[in-house]
């Protein structure tokens, strides 16, 4: 689908997301995606061409409610009903301070402005750059972007139908115009949610795009 650009990358008012893009989150990481490194080269030209970038990392407190070994009797990949909701259960990953909770080294990316850490919290999980798992608890990602004048955000990374797909709906929520670089991103896919995420941005007015229709 080709879709006029109501913001330009280079323009102010315009910024770059680029979700977890950390060494758990590449193959032989914890919680590998599958050529999750071969996005580097792109998001590194992506990132030339914004003013404004910001990147997250996941960055989670070692025993997260969000790891399988947190619940005994539990497999990675099991779903679990949490007092916010339904959890799906991972592989330890992205702890603080660890060599997988860095961010990819090849990531060239020195004009970022901001690197926002979530899921922080013990006993709440957080895919999305914006709210929490709970679905109340704020990063203050909106805040800060709406401060600094920004309306406009090109999500990309990963993974496209989990981190990427809730800070995108979550950005569309808060009233930013929203595009998924589907070309920057890469997904887990895990018992359909890749198909949901699509059919979601869809219903949300998320906008999917491809890094080769983004002039300057
Ligand atoms: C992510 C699962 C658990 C992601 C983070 O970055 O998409 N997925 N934590
Ligand atoms: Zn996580």
């Amino acid at each position: 689908m080709n879709t006029p650009l109501s913001r330009l990358p280079s323009d102010p008012r315009s910024a770059l997301l680029v979700i977890d893009m950390q060494y758990d989150f590449m193959p032989g990481g914890a919680l590998a995606v599958a050529e999750g490194d071969g996005l580097v080269p792109l998001l590194n030209r992506l990132g030339a061409r914004f003013r404004n970038v910001v990147i997250t990392q996941d960055w989670h407190p070692a025993e997260h409610i969000s790891f399988a070994s947190s619940h005994a009797g539990r497999d990675p990949f099991d779903s679990i009903t949490l007092p916010y909701g339904p959890q799906t259960l991972w592989p330890d990953h992205c702890i603080q301070g660890t060599r997988g909770a860095e961010l990819h080294a090849d990531l060239d990316l020195a004009h970022a402005q901001l690197i926002l850490r979530k899921g922080c919290n013990a006993g709440i999980d957080s895919y999305s750059a914006f709210v929490e798992a709970d679905r109340t608890t704020q990063t203050g990602l909106a805040g800060y972007l709406k401060e600094r004048g920004i309306d406009s955000l090109f999500v990309a990374g990963l993974a496209l139908d989990f981190c990427v797909a809730w800070s995108a709906l979550d950005a569309r929520a808060a009233g930013f115009n929203t595009w998924v670089i589907a070309d920057a991103c890469k997904a887990i896919d895990l018992g359909g949610s890749l198909d949901k995420a699509w059919r979601d941005f869809q219903a949300a007015g998320v906008v999917r795009i491809d890094s080769a229709e983004l002039t300057v």
